[in-house]
């Protein structure tokens, strides 16, 4: 990708998390997410890319998005691949919670993961145990692999996981297991990459979360030098089987069929992100372990963005002043 293009990216993180930010502690998760993909389109429309979105965010909570396979761009430009999720944490956003974010993945065109909104269960490690992880084995098996692979005991090993009731059996045996769990209520996508951040404490993610939020966590963790395995999984696998379910299940499985994918395969990072040419951009909403959030006075709004070059291997933590007209 050309890099006059690439430094435009953080600009459509950053205007979705600045529309975003504006529906702060308002309760109103649906309207802080409409307006940030409002804000996402419009600047993602204006550049001159030829751009398809191949995973967004919705589907699951039936939130407004930008949809699976729609068109971005002003069609002239590089083929690429976007995957985007507007507001990476709209509960969080709507409860003026930590971690909210705004992120998007950008790739050659073929090379991201196309797949259904559905839910995903994801493996991820720091460069330091990249080559270690392998879904096919248990998550114990895996551990005291990645233990190994950094010179650890198991009982200094940190894990992070996401804090739902389908996570309970797992965060116990975790326990058990004698390693450290930090749980986190929402946003797996902030501590996916914390993984591959030597200053920070965690050294492994697992649990079941979103799959766009997957495909962009991937893109990052391949710039990052780290490592990922993940699994589709139906709402019925992972929120049990009342009719509801049964028929988002079925919806998701015919989608899965459509586009050439099979439930439960383990997908590796190589299948969540073909090429090393990848682009990660996220802006903070709210105040995060990653990034701070958007601040607002009476005379400017500023934002802090984390850009992530896979090709150049850099990463830009850019602070944006926006001096508002008096
Ligand atoms: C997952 C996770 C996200 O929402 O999508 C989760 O990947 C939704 O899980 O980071 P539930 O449907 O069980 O609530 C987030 O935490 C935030 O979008
Ligand atoms: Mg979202
Ligand atoms: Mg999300």
């Amino acid at each position: 990708m050309k890099h006059t293009l690439t430094q435009q990216f953080y600009r459509v993180t950053e205007a979705a998390a600045v529309a975003g930010f504006k529906w702060l502690g308002r309760g109103d998760k649906n309207h802080a997410d409409g307006a940030a993909v409002a804000a996402m389109r419009q600047q993602l429309n204006a550049m001159p890319i030829d751009g398809t979105i191949v995973i967004g965010e919705g589907e699951i909570d039936d939130a407004p998005m930008l949809y699976i396979g729609e068109k971005v761009g002003q069609s002239s430009g590089e083929r690429i691949d976007i995957a985007v999720d507007p507001i990476e944490g709209t509960r969080m956003t709507a409860l003026g919670q930590s971690n909210a974010l705004s992120v998007m993945a950008v790739a050659e065109a073929g090379t991201l993961l196309h797949a259904p909104d559905m839910y995903m269960e994801k493996l991820i490690v720091g460069p330091a145990a990249k080559g270690t992880i392998n879904l096919h084995l248990s998550l114990e098996e895996n551990l005291k692999l990645i233990s190994q692979a950094l010179q650890k005991s198991l009982s200094d090993l940190t894990v992070s996981i996401l804090d739902k009731p389908r996570h309970t059996p797992v965060i116990a045996a975790l326990y058990k297991l004698g390693v450290r769990v930090f749980t986190f209520p929402d946003g797996d996508v902030s501590a996916s990459l914390l993984t591959c951040f030597p200053d920070q404490p965690i050294d492994v993610m697992y649990g079941i979360g979103g799959a766009p939020e997957g495909v962009i966590s991937a893109a990052a963790i391949r710039a990052l030098g780290g490592d990922m395995h993940a699994r589709l999984l139906t709402r019925e696998q992972v929120k049990g089987t009342s009719a509801e379910h049964q028929q988002a299940s079925r919806e998701e499985v015919r989608r899965c069929q459509a586009m050439g994918l099979t439930i439960g395969q383990v997908l590796r990072l190589d299948d969540l992100a073909k090429s090393d040419n990848v682009l990660f951009s996220a802006t903070g909403i709210t105040d995060g372990d990653l990034l701070k959030g958007v601040e607002a006075s009476e005379s400017s709004i500023t934002t802090h963005s984390l850009v992530i070059d896979g090709q150049r291997q850099t990463q830009q933590w850019i602070k944006t002043v926006n001096r508002l007209a008096l």
